[in-house]
Formats: structure tokens, C-alpha cells, sequence
């Protein structure tokens, strides 16, 4: 299964809250306060990968919430921070804030009085009353509820194209203060620790927009998967019906002096694509990113088709996903010249279709393929 859209619900761990202890040791009367910290909640962090292909993972795993910090504890020790969770996704991934079905975190009223000066203060305590842990009302919480509608729709919070690049979707919650953080000589015996921070949470969309330099379109069976596996080591499935190719493939050319090239096969793009016949055309966002295109006609016409007429409709789909992929530059190549007619419809191509170079090769018989390399290079460099 080849996933390039997922939504993901990510929530980082909150964390742990401070503890409320009082050492007590024997012949030490009145030990003093020895509540510890909570420790910070785990971050939900996204690393790309150059290993991965697609989002497959995250279909399993749709929910990713990363440990909470533990509490703080007697004896004045601090609580152990939450295990960051670091997920891997595929190179080329966008990730889009959604809006968000969670209310975000509400921000206490600036005018309620802190204790203390530090922001952490600002949190609710936990005190303890009469034994029973209770937790103080945050009165700013109550006016701060218009918050949620602010939350915008569908806004990109970052790009990971670099291999190890990492960033953090969701950051987890600080630790609250124990007890014995408080203790001053006019107050002794705080009865207080602050509680943890909540962890950041929300909804995404990742979307898989592939990295390759090289796109290669065309309508089915005019031979991109022949091309592919002409030029690089890809072995896609080829064979004489259309859709055959269902999901995006890359391929890698190589070159004498080591030079790589990445080259990504898509389905086939029909008239009507962006009305959803055939497979739609929501595959050609694996093509947004790439340097230059190549349009790959079926010069002898094999299905029936007139070579010009693939060309116009090509076109015309491809501005109507996305304008900016008719302004990248294109290379149109006629595939099929091995076939008696697509040397006919060459030279009516060049006629009905001015001022466009077409460069004639033979995928399925290894003609024209190194002068093929060496035009996608030079465009790629340009
Ligand atoms: N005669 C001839 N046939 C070719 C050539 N290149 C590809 N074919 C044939 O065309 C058919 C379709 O080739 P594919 O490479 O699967 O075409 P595709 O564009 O990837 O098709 P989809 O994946 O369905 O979009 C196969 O039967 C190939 O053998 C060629 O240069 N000459
Ligand atoms: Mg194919």
C-alpha cells in the first residue's frame, strides 16, 4: 500500500507533577520540605528519512503520543523526564496544522496575581488540604474559551527534505516544582508543589510530496515505466494495459563521473484527470518539487490517440493541478519511434505543434536513451 495523505493526532506527554513531602529522619525534628520535580513530559519529534518511501507507518499509527514526565517524589528526588518519541517519516514530507478538534491550552489571565515572579508560578498549585490533594481553580481559564475558533485551518508548519532533518511537532509539558522549592524563612512548611505542565497536542496532515529532479508524465502505455527501467536500475511493472502503473517509482541515473539523477514514473495523466477519471491527478504533487518534466508521448498512437492531442491534454491537466508545473521547463519526447507510423506523426507533430523540440528515442529498444540521459542532466543543471 503506497500512503501519501495522513491525518495524525500527535500529543506530547505532560509533564510530571511536583511532589509535597516533608523529610523525616530519626532525631531530625522538623526535617523541612523534600517534595522533588516532576520531570518534563517526552516531545513528539518528526525526523526525516531517507530510507522511507511513504507514509505507511503513520497509517498503522495514526495516534502519536509520546510518555509523560514522572511525578517528583519524598526524599527530594525529581521525577525522570518522558521519553521523547521520534517518529520517521519519508523525505519530502509538509506537514499542515489542522484545525484542531482539541481546545488548545488555555493561557491563565495576565491580572492573576503570581506568587512568584518566575512564569512557571503562574501555574495552579496543588495544595494539600487535610491530607487530600486539591487542585486550585485557575480563574483565567474560564474567560479564555474563544481561544479554540482562532485555531487557523490547514496551516503549513514546516517542509523536512533533508535527510535527518528533525523538528518538533509537539513539545512536552514542564515539570512542576516540589515542594521544597518554596520553602522561605517566613513559611517554613509549604504545603504546595505546582502541578505539570499539559503537553502540546493537536491535528496534522502529513502529505508526501516525493523529492526527485526529474518528473516523468505522460498518458498510460505511452512507456514511462519502460523509460524508467531503461534509464535507471527501477524495474517497475510494464505492461500493454493502461494503469498499470498505480503509485509513484523512482528511479536513479547514474552517470560515468558519478553524477546522480532521481527520476519519478507516475500514473498515467488522462483528459479529465482533474474530474477524477482514471486516477484523478492528485499523484502529481510527487511531481511539485521536481526540476524539470518530461512529456512522454506514445508517437505511434498505439491506443488510437493522436500524439498533438496528448500533448494539448497534457498540458491542459497539468496547469489545472498546478499552473507553476507548466512554467518549470519540459522536455516533450516521442516514445515508439521503433513502430512504422510514429516517424509520419513526427514530422505532422512538428507541423501542427511549432517551436517545440521533440527528442525521438525507443525505450523498449534502447535507442536514443544516452542522448536522453544527457538533455535531462543538462536541463537539471540549468
Ligand atoms: N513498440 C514499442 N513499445 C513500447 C515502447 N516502450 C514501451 N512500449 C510498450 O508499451 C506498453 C506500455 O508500457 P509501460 O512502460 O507500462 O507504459 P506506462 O506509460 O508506464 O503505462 P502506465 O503505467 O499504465 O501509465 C508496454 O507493452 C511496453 O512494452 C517502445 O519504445 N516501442
Ligand atoms: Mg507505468
Amino acid at each position: 500500500m503506497f500512503i501519501d495523505e495522513i491525518k495524525i493526532y500527535a500529543r506530547a506527554g505532560h509533564g510530571g507533577k511536583g511532589c509535597i513531602a516533608f523529610h523525616r529522619e530519626a532525631y531530625v525534628a522538623k526535617g523541612g520540605p523534600s517534595g522533588g520535580n516532576g520531570g518534563r513530559g517526552g516531545s513528539v519529534i518528526l525526523q526525516a528519512d531517507h530510507d522511507l518511501n511513504n507514509l505507511i507507518a503513520q497509517y498503522y499509527q495514526p495516534r502519536l503520543i509520546a510518555p509523560a514526565g514522572q511525578f517528583g517524589m519524598g526524599k527530594g528526588m525529581d521525577g525522570h523526564a518522558g521519553k521523547d518519541l521520534i517518529v520517521k517519516v519519508p523525505c519530502g514530507t509538509l506537514i499542515w496544522r489542522l484545525a484542531s478538534e482539541h481546545p488548545p491550552v488555555e493561557e491563565p489571565d495576565k491580572n492573576d496575581k503570581p506568587m512568584f515572579s518566575t512564569s512557571a508560578s503562574r501555574r495552579p498549585l496543588i495544595r494539600a488540604a487535610g491530607g487530600a490533594v486539591a487542585i486550585e481553580e485557575d480563574l483565567g481559564a474560564a474567560q479564555a474559551g474563544t481561544a479554540r475558533d482562532q485555531v487557523e485551518k490547514g496551516e503549513l508548519v514546516t517542509d523536512l527534505t533533508r535527510h535527518g532533518q528533525q523538528f518538533v511537532l509537539c513539545k512536552g509539558g514542564r515539570g512542576g516544582l516540589g515542594n521544597r522549592n518554596f520553602a522561605t524563612a517566613a513559611r517554613q512548611t509549604p504545603r504546595f508543589a505546582q502541578p505539570g505542565e499539559p503537553g502540546e497536542e493537536g491535528d496534522f496532515l502529513f502529505e508526501l510530496r516525493i523529492m526527485a529532479e526529474v518528473g516523468l508524465v505522460g498518458y498510460p502505455n505511452a512507456g514511462k515505466s519502460t523509460l524508467l527501467t531503461a534509464i535507471s536500475k527501477a524495474r517497475p511493472k510494464i505492461a500493454p494495459y493502461p494503469f498499470t502503473t498505480l503509485h509513484p517509482q523512482i528511479g536513479i541515473v547514474e552517470y560515468s563521473d558519478w553524477k546522480r539523477l532521481t527520476v519519478c514514473d507516475v500514473p498515467g495523466l488522462i483528459e479529465g484527470a482533474h474530474q477524477n477519471v482514471g486516477l484523478g491527478h492528485e499523484f502529481l504533487r510527487h511531481i511539485q518539487r521536481c526540476k524539470i518534466l518530461v512529456l512522454l508521448l506514445d508517437m505511434a498512437g498505439v491506443d488510437g490517440r493522436a500524439p498533438w492531442d496528448d500533448y494539448k491534454n497534457l498540458l491542459r491537466e497539468l496547469e489545472l493541478y498546478d499552473p507553476a508545473l507548466v512554467a518549470k521547463p519540459r522536455l516533450v519526447v516521442a516514445n515508439k519511434m521503433d513502430e512504422a507510423v510514429a516517424e509520419k506523426n513526427v514530422k505532422a507533430f512538428k507541423r501542427k505543434i511549432k517551436k517545440t523540440p521533440v527528442l525521438p528515442i525507443s525505450a523498449a529498444f534502447d535507442e536514443g536513451i544516452e542522448k536522453f540521459k544527457k538533455m535531462i542532466r543538462q536541463a537539471v543543471e540549468e
